[in-house]
C-alpha cells in the first residue's frame, strides 16, 4: 500500500484542498528528505489561489502550493555530505535541471536564477511545499544554526529578494535609498538595505499600517503615497541630488514614476514589482540624460547563505513580519484570512510538522 502524507493542493479558482497524495520516494543521489516544518504564505500563492495563474503559468492541473519553507532532514541521499538526519535546514525552492546546453551556460556564469528549465516549488507545473514531506536537492538546503528559528529559516526565502537587491544595486555604506511598496518584499529590501549599511532607508505606501511596521523595523523615514513628497525628502536627505538607490516594490506605474523621480542622476533603480502588462510607460531620454540604471531582479541567486549569516548575526530579525500563524489543516482558511487582510497582514506562516 502507497503510504500517504497530507498537503494543501489548489484544484481551481479558489478551491485549496487539504488531501491525501502519495509520499515521495526515497531521496535521489544528491538530495536528501525534509520533513516540512514551516511554510510562508507568498503573494503569488495567493496570486494562484485567487485568479488560477501568474501570466502564463497557469495551473493547469492540481498543484501543491508553498515555497518559503524550512524544515529537518529526514533522510539522506547518497553522496550527500554536508547534512545528516536531523539538521535543520532553510529551504531554496528553485532548482536548475540542468537538462539544456542553456541551463549550463547560465549555471556556470552564476545566474542560475536565470536557468530556462529551472523547477520551482508551487510554480506550475512544479508543486510547492505545504506538504509534510518533500525531496530536494541538498546543495539547495541551507543549515540552520541554533540560534535560528524554523520560522526565521522559512523567511529566508522573501528576505532573499531584498539580500539580492541590495547586492545587485549595489547599496553601499551611508546611502540613501528609496523603496517603493511596503508590502512583504518592500519591508524585506527594507531590512536588507539597513544591513548593508544604507544611512537613510526612506519608504512609501498608500497604506498607513504597513508604514507603521516599516517604522517599527528601521525606516528612517516614511510617505504615505506622494510622489513629490518622496522626491523632496530624498533631495532634503542628500543635498539635493536625490537618492543613491531606488528599490521598486509596489508593481504600479506610480510607484516606478516615483521611484525614478527620486533617484538622484547616476543613481540605480531596481525594478521588482510587475506592473500589469501595457501599463508602466518610461520616459528614456530622462534616464539617458540622468544616466538612472533601471536593474529589473528575477529572483535572487546565492542569497542564502548570506540569509543564515544575517539572521544568526542578529543583523537581520524577520519576527516582527510574522502577523499570523495557521496549522496545515488551517490552509484554506488561512488563504482566506490573507485575502481579506490584504493590507494589514504582512506574513503569514504555517506550522507542518
Ligand atoms: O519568492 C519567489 C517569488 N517570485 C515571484 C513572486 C513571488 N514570489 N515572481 C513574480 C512572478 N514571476 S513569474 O515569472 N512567474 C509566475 C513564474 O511571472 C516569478 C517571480
Ligand atoms: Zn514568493
Amino acid at each position: 500500500m502507497t503510504q500517504t502524507m497530507p498537503a494543501a493542493v489548489l484544484h481551481g479558482i479558489k478551491d485549496l484542498r487539504l488531501e491525501e497524495v502519495p509520499l515521495p520516494s526515497a531521496p535521489a543521489r544528491g538530495e536528501v528528505q525534509i520533513h516540512i516544518a514551516k511554510v510562508g504564505i507568498c503573494g503569488s500563492d495567493v496570486h494562484y489561489y485567487e485568479h488560477g495563474r501568474i501570466g502564463d503559468f497557469i495551473v493547469e492541473s492540481p498543484m501543491v502550493l508553498g515555497h518559503e519553507c524550512s524544515g529537518v532532514v529526514s533522510h539522506v541521499g547518497e553522496g550527500v555530505s554536508h547534512l545528516k538526519e536531523g539538521d535543520r535546514v532553510a529551504i531554496e525552492p528553485g532548482v536548475p535541471r540542468l537538462s539544456n546546453a542553456l541551463s549550463h551556460y547560465y549555471m556556470k556564469r552564476g545566474q542560475y536564477n536565470l536557468c530556462p528549465d529551472i523547477f520551482f516549488f508551487a510554480t506550475p507545473p512544479d508543486h510547492g511545499s505545504f506538504c509534510s514531506f518533500v525531496n530536494h536537492r541538498a546543495d539547495f538546503c541551507f543549515k540552520l544554526p541554533e540560534n535560528v528559528t524554523l520560522e526565521e529559516g522559512a523567511m529566508i526565502e522573501p528576505l532573499s529578494t531584498g539580500i539580492y537587491a541590495a547586492r545587485v544595486a549595489p547599496v553601499r555604506m551611508g546611502d540613501t535609498v528609496v523603496i517603493t511598496g511596503a508590502g512583504p518584499i518592500g519591508l524585506m529590501n527594507l531590512l536588507a538595505c539597513r544591513a548593508a549599511g544604507a544611512a537613510n532607508v526612506v519608504i512609501s505606501d498608500m497604506v498607513a499600517s504597513r508604514l507603521e511596521v516599516a517604522k517599527h523595523i528601521g525606516a528612517t523615514q516614511v510617505v504615505q503615497g506622494n510622489a513629490d513628497e518622496l522626491k523632496a525628502i530624498a533631495r532634503e536627505l542628500t543635498d539635493g541630488r536625490g537618492a543613491d538607490v531606488c528599490i521598486e516594490c509596489a508593481g504600479h506605474p506610480s510607484a516606478l514614476d516615483a521611484a525614478i523621480g527620486a533617484a538622484r542622476p547616476g543613481a540605480t533603480v531596481v525594478l521588482i514589482g510587475m506592473p500589469p502588462n501595457d501599463t508602466a510607460t518610461i520616459n528614456i531620454n530622462d534616464l539617458i540624460v540622468r544616466e538612472i540604471t533601471l536593474r529589473p531582479i528575477f529572483r535572487y541567486n546565492n542569497t542564502f547563505p548570506t540569509g543564515v549569516e544575517l539572521l544568526a548575526s542578529g543583523k537581520v530579525d524577520v519576527k516582527p513580519l510574522i502577523s499570523r500563524r495557521f496549522e496545515l489543516s488551517e490552509v484554506p482558511q488561512a488563504f482566506e484570512y490573507v485575502l481579506d487582510n490584504r493590507e494589514t497582514c504582512v506574513k503569514a506562516i504555517v506550522n507542518v510538522d
